[in-house]
């Protein structure tokens, strides 16, 4: 396993709409395992194969509490094939727009069709940080952000902060 880098906002790799997967084999395996122990070393709760530069319908979550053992989940090709005409807003944060949180508003409640990691169809109910999380996930692979929700105006402002910051860490 290894770690990979996560793009930072406004790469143009986390704008690109994803394409779905197609042979379920080792090189998939790898890049799923690769991404759990990056979204792990991230401390993030979910991630997207486009946040590593990946152009894959394949996303990686894991929604267990510090204490409780790890729960990994990898979702490949999802789609929703159902979302509650309830909506809720949630503050969401993105690894890929570090340090910039803002409520979202979306379904509440999502059935999603997806694979796992060696091709067996399955279906679930999403509710609760799960529905936000995966259709946070989905989005990136849209090429959409949390922040593309906003005003312009607010995803303007989170952007230059993302900029600035990357500036001063970078030293450019
Ligand atoms: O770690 C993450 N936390 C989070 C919080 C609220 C809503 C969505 C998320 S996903 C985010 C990791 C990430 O950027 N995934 O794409
Ligand atoms: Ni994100």
């Amino acid at each position: 396993m290894a770690l990979r880098e996560i793009l930072v906002a406004p790469d143009p790799r986390l704008k690109i709409k994803a394409r779905p997967v197609e042979t379920f084999d080792d090189a998939l395996r790898t890049l799923l395992d690769d991404m759990v122990e990056t979204m792990y070393a991230a401390k993030g709760i979910g991630l997207a194969a486009p946040q590593v530069g990946v152009p894959s319908r394949a996303i990686v979550m894991d929604l267990a509490r510090e204490g409780e053992p790890p729960a990994p989940r990898k979702f490949v090709n999802p789609e929703i094939v159902w979302a509650s005409d309830e909506e809720v807003p949630c503050e969401e944060g993105c690894l890929s727009v570090p340090g910039q949180y803002a409520d979202v508003t979306r379904p509440e409640r999502v059935r999603v069709r997806y694979r796992d990691e060696t091709g067996v169809r399955h279906e679930i109910d999403c509710d609760g940080l799960l529905a936000v999380c995966i259709q946070h996930e989905m989005d990136h692979l849209e090429g959409v952000l949390f922040v593309d929700h906003l005003s312009a105006l607010k995803r303007n402002m989170m952007l230059r902060k993302v900029q600035k910051a990357q500036r001063q860490k970078t030293g450019s």
